[in-house]
């Protein structure tokens, strides 16, 4: 019997590239010849002026080869991608909102979760780990209006930094919910505070941090998806004042905007915090 402490980065890894080759995200690409010939010959561009400025030598290329095809066999393009670039990606994709800022997805949602109303508890074990917290809040447009059907799509790592569907042993929708807002937009679930999160140390990308002498982590963080119709989709991480990797995420993905200050209930009931989401129209 595996438990999440089981988790292996070329298991995780193949998850979230089966996960990602079923996402249907790359069903409709149909990128135009100059375009792809314009960026391949920027990007190789690139690559030839560190080789060149550094003196790159056969041994490196080597290496480099080697390291390339191990983060295929451990199924961590996904990572990688999602790591070190998805952040410029989402900061080019969204510079012109005015409603919330938002940041990047990771490798680890996955769309369907269960669903249910305001106020809403998600998915967890009976002993599920982490200090309890409720976190509420209401959904609006950029002119003030708070958005009748809006959701809240959430899932975020255990009290270990695990995520369920990507280590073994946790219930299929551990910590993974849609909440559906009251008429006025208002929204409110109860979950625990995730831990912050290691990304996996023994795949590929693990030995590229290694090899660098870098760390692994990122802050705590929680994932949503805010929806609202007639507006666009805002995906978004929250993180937790005074984490020690808020200066130094490994995937570049922190936003001052996007830092909770949660306070204690009192009687031992855990934390709250209530943050509002802005949406802007599509
Ligand atoms: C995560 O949990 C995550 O959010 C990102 C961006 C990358 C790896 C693991
Ligand atoms: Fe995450």
């Amino acid at each position: 019997n595996l438990t999440e402490f089981d988790a292996k980065a070329a298991e995780s890894g193949s998850a979230a590239t089966e996960r990602f080759r079923e996402s249907g995200k790359t069903a409709t690409v149909e990128v135009p010849k100059e375009r792809v010939s314009l960026l391949a010959n920027e990007v190789l561009g690139a690559v030839y002026d560190a080789i060149r400025k550094h003196k790159v030598t056969y041994d490196e290329f080597n290496a480099l080869k080697a390291w390339l095809i191990n983060v295929g066999e451990d199924g961590e393009w996904p990572l990688f991608m999602d790591v070190w670039v998805e952040h410029v990606v989402e900061e080019v994709s969204t510079e012109d909102r005015e409603g919330n800022k938002g940041t990047i997805e990771g490798p680890y949602y996955i769309p369907g979760a269960p669903e249910f109303d305001t106020p809403a508890t998600l998915p967890m074990r009976e002993d599920e780990g982490g200090t309890p917290l409720l976190f509420q809040g209401q959904i609006r447009g950029v002119d003030g209006t708070p958005l009748a059907g809006a959701k809240v799509e959430i899932w975020h790592a255990d009290d270990n930094g695990f995520y369920s569907q990507f280590a073994p042993g946790l219930p299929e929708w551990n910590l993974r919910g849609t909440v559906a807002a009251d008429a006025e937009g208002n929204f409110a679930l109860n979950t625990v505070q995730p831990a912050p999160y290691q990304i996996p140390t023994d795949g590929a990308c693990g030995k590229l941090i290694a090899a660098a002498g870098w760390h692994a982590w990122r802050p705590a963080h929680l994932h949503l998806k805010v929806s609202a119709p007639g507006h666009q989709l805002l995906t978004a991480q929250l993180y937790f004042d005074g984490d020690q990797h808020l200066s130094d995420d490994i995937a570049s993905a922190v936003k001052p905007e996007l830092v909770l200050s949660p306070t204690e209930r009192g009687n031992g009931a855990g934390n709250e915090v209530t943050y509002d989401f802005v949406l802007d129209a599509v």
